[in-house]
């Protein structure tokens, strides 16, 4: 289509950008005043995590692992910023279709917002007030790209009265403005598009349409973060309960402290974090509950202080991801605080038929346990402290589950509000329709810490760490390119539920060498040198570091 607005191309595009950021930082502050409501970019985002396909995700997670929802988050600004200069040249036909293009932009925020699983009823409205903030900006910067008056008198082009430019422009509407539409012969289109723009008033009209979007985006920012759960967070330190049975302190064998080698105890900062939350959950421990219901014979709901009157637990607990490959960064241990899921569950009193504790976080996310696991005596735990301290708000605060030996996708909920007692057959828990297996039990694994490529030839450290919760790890051997298999050292440990760290000294002549490790755990299984990737139920195969002595 022959566009009617004569402003050139690389203007259009500039009023899109400030029109979207504009929209942007409206959006933010709404999100901010509203509270809780997440922003448009978070639910869209949100939506995209959700709707992407597994494959995609997987790939995310495994090439920018913790980084992912930055580079998420990026990427979404980036196609943002290409639409919405998209838009400002659609706008240039008529401006009418630029501001419906937002506007319908602006519908599918709402959408993400409304369908994201801890949506209210207003997380409608940032998206929309955004849409429309970025409507209106787009005709203010269009109307100064429109010739001056004189101009448009002297170019008898038959600016049509009830172009959508106009609208509402009040002081800049012509006043002699015919009440009636023109037809523009084509010519007099041509004479438009000589027609030069004013750049003084478009930059103008842009510098303040950044200044709206840094300020109203500042502010929601600002606004957001007074919604946090430090000050729950604090009250909760200030009486964290005691342990009925304290555990006693770490053997202190059970940690080498050697250089590089991951520490027993992974302190809270460090730990790994896998979630689907680009915003993180603020759960207000003084309004959290938790309810058990489903094939249950009395459902029951706890408040937090109900839960932490319950006989308290102390457990050192090494959690697992299923998408760590072998060697990589996700599993942690921790000492934590918490309540026995199992007495829990015995009080709600579990039918008969039962199989699955289908757990559901604030934010929506659930995961699938199987019953039998979680009743078997094992420190399977509704955990609200870490190493000392409430959870940490990333790891789910103010309750979170944690379930020694299997992987955190089928137990490890955070921000928990709710446990559906049902059937494998009846239900499916998030990664389970994403190509992941329904049940995931921890695997044999080892690694090696250091070194990891760069070493001194000669007499040289190995160290890493070995985990199989709930069976331990009896024996790790490290071998060097293809010799024998050399039995390493293992540390202390406080049970069998945490990871186990292991040194051995070998000898490295100058040159290239593989180092391979390999674990075997108290039931006297080795983890198999079958190579297999995270999906469906977790990486296998040993541990290989090409080293280089220099
Ligand atoms: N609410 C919620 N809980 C969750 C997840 C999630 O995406 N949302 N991810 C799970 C996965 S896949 C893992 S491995 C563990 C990671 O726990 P961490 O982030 O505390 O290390 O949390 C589990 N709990
Ligand atoms: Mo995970």
């Amino acid at each position: 289509m022959t566009p009617r607005n004569p402003a050139p191309v690389w203007a259009a595009a500039l009023a899109g950008l400030t029109a979207a950021a504009v929209a942007v930082g409206v959006g933010q502050l709404a999100a901010g005043v509203i509270g809780g409501g997440s922003s448009p970019v978070v639910a869209v985002g949100g939506a995209a995590v959700d709707l992407s396909p597994a494959w995609l995700k997987n790939w995310a997670i495994a090439t920018f692992g913790e980084n992912d929802k930055v580079v998420l988050i990026g990427g979404i600004f980036v196609v943002i910023a290409l639409l919405a200069a998209g838009f400002g040249v659609l706008a240039r036909i008529r401006v009418g279709y630029g501001r419906l293009a937002l506007l319908v932009f602006g519908v599918l925020g709402a959408w993400a917002a409304a369908t994201r699983p801890d949506a209210g009823m207003l997380d409608v409205l940032p998206s929309l007030l955004a849409a429309w903030a970025g409507a209106a900006t787009l005709s203010a910067l269009f109307r100064r790209l429109e010739p001056a008056a004189d101009e448009r008198d002297a170019a008898v082009s038959g600016h049509e009265p009830e172009d959508d430019a106009r609208e509402g422009a009040g002081d800049e509407a012509a006043p002699d403005a015919p009440p009636f539409r023109l037809e523009q012969p084509p010519v007099m289109l041509a004479g438009d598009r000589l027609r030069t723009i004013d750049r003084r008033r478009l930059f103008t009209g842009i510098a303040t349409g950044a200044g709206v979007a840094a300020v109203t985006g500042a502010a929601g920012v600002w606004l957001g973060g007074r919604n946090d759960v430090a000050a729950e967070r604090a009250q909760v330190a200030a009486e964290l309960p005691k342990p009925a049975k304290p555990l006693p302190p770490l053997p202190a064998g059970a940690d080498f402290k050697i250089p590089n080698l991951s520490p027993f105890v992974t302190p809270n900062h460090d730990f790994y974090r896998v979630d689907t939350a680009l915003a993180l959950p603020s759960v207000d421990s003084n309004t959290w509950s938790l309810k058990i219901h489903g094939m249950v014979d009395r459902p029951i709901e706890l408040s937090f202080a109900e839960l932490l009157k319950r006989p308290i637990v102390e457990a050192d607990v090494t959690l697992a991801c299923v998408s760590n490959p072998v060697g990589g960064p996700y599993v942690g241990n921790a000492r934590w605080l918490g309540v026995a899921m199992a007495g829990v569950l015995r009080e709600a009193g579990i039918k008969a038929g039962a199989d699955m504790l289908l757990s559901t976080s604030a934010d929506g996310w659930t995961a699938g346990t199987p019953v039998e696991v979680v009743m078997d005596g094992r420190d399977a735990l509704f955990a609200f402290a870490m190493n000392g301290e409430p959870l940490p708000v990333a790891h789910g605060f103010p309750v979170r589950q944690v379930v020694p030996g299997l992987y955190g996708y089928v137990s490890a909920t955070k921000w928990v509000v709710d446990v559906n007692v049902t059937r494998f057959d009846q239900e499916r828990a998030y990664w389970t329709d994403r190509g992941w297996d329904a049940k995931g039990p921890i695997k044999t694994q080892s690694r090696i810490d250091t070194p990891r490529n760069k070493t001194k030839p000669g007499r040289n450290v190995v160290a890493g760490v070995a985990w199989a919760q709930t069976k331990g790890i009896a024996k790790v051997e490290v071998r060097v390119d293809d010799g024998p298999w050399q039995v390493a050292r293992l540390a202390e440990v406080p049970g069998l539920d945490t990871w186990r760290q292991w040194t051995i000294e070998v000898d490295l002549t100058s040159g290239l060498h593989t180092l391979s490790c390999r674990a075997t755990d108290e039931t006297g299984e080795t983890q198999t040198s079958h190579g297999a990737p995270p999906e469906p139920n977790g990486a296998t195969g040993y541990h290989r570091v090409l080293i280089e002595t220099t």
